[in-house]
């Protein structure tokens, strides 16, 4: 489904089968070298999400290769795999085959949602890359808020997304301001054995290596 120029939701994407196998590469991840864990922000804040990262550390508001706030390890590196899943997935998305040739993410963004955790509205503008944003849901679905580029109030359009959803942001939609206002709580497939939300979120950095 086309939501907005750019932005397409393919529901059930991921079979049953790779859902558990994100799953399980997530468990792995969130006890890696940096710990999966709350982000605080620059003027105080918690998040309430827990986040893990590949490949770079997202250090509000900056993309760095270690996690000075936690222990100062490298973050775990960016595997393979999820770079053919991301380009998959823009071939898929878009119903072009060319549409993920050269496509390179060297982040990913785990976030883990329990019941009670949201997403406020915001704009994800710290890469230097424009290329899409490859987002991927497991365990519980969610109301996921897609906006408009010039402000983070109304218009908006909900969206149901569900475990094994893809939602892609490409073109103009890069930059739309989005949260995710509510979990829905206890709406996992029972196969993947998981309380809560997680989204990886594959993106290029377009930073240097
Ligand atoms: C989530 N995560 O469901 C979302 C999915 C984040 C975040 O927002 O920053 O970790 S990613 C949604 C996204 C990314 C880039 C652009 C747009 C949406 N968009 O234009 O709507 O946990
Ligand atoms: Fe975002």
């Amino acid at each position: 489904t086309v939501v907005a120029p750019g932005a397409v939701h393919v529901p059930g994407w991921l079979s049953t089968e790779d859902q558990r196998r994100l799953v399980e590469a997530c468990r792995e991840w969130a006890t890696g070298p940096v710990p999966m864990r709350h982000t605080r922000l620059p003027r105080g804040g918690v998040m309430s999400v827990r986040t893990v990262c590949l490949g770079w550390h997202w250090k509000p508001y900056a993309y760095t290769r270690t996690a000075d706030d936690v222990n100062g390890a490298r973050v775990a590196p960016f595997p393979a795999w999820l770079t053919e899943w991301g380009r998959r997935a823009l071939a898929d998305a878009y119903e072009d085959p060319a549409a993920g040739v050269g496509y390179a993410p060297d982040t990913a963004l785990i976030n883990f949602y329990d019941a009670a955790a949201k997403m406020g509205m915001h704009q994800d503008k710290d890469e230097r890359s424009s290329a899409p944003v490859v987002s991927l849901t497991v365990g519980d679905s969610c109301v996921f808020r897609f906006g408009n580029t010039e402000t983070r109030t109304r218009p908006w359009t909900d969206v149901e997304l569900a475990s094994g959803d893809l939602f892609v942001f490409g073109g103009e939609s890069r930059w739309a301001y989005h949260g995710v206002p509510k979990v829905h709580p206890g709406t996992a497939p029972a196969t993947l054995d998981l309380t809560g939300r997680l989204n990886l979120t594959l993106r290029e950095t377009g930073l240097p290596s």
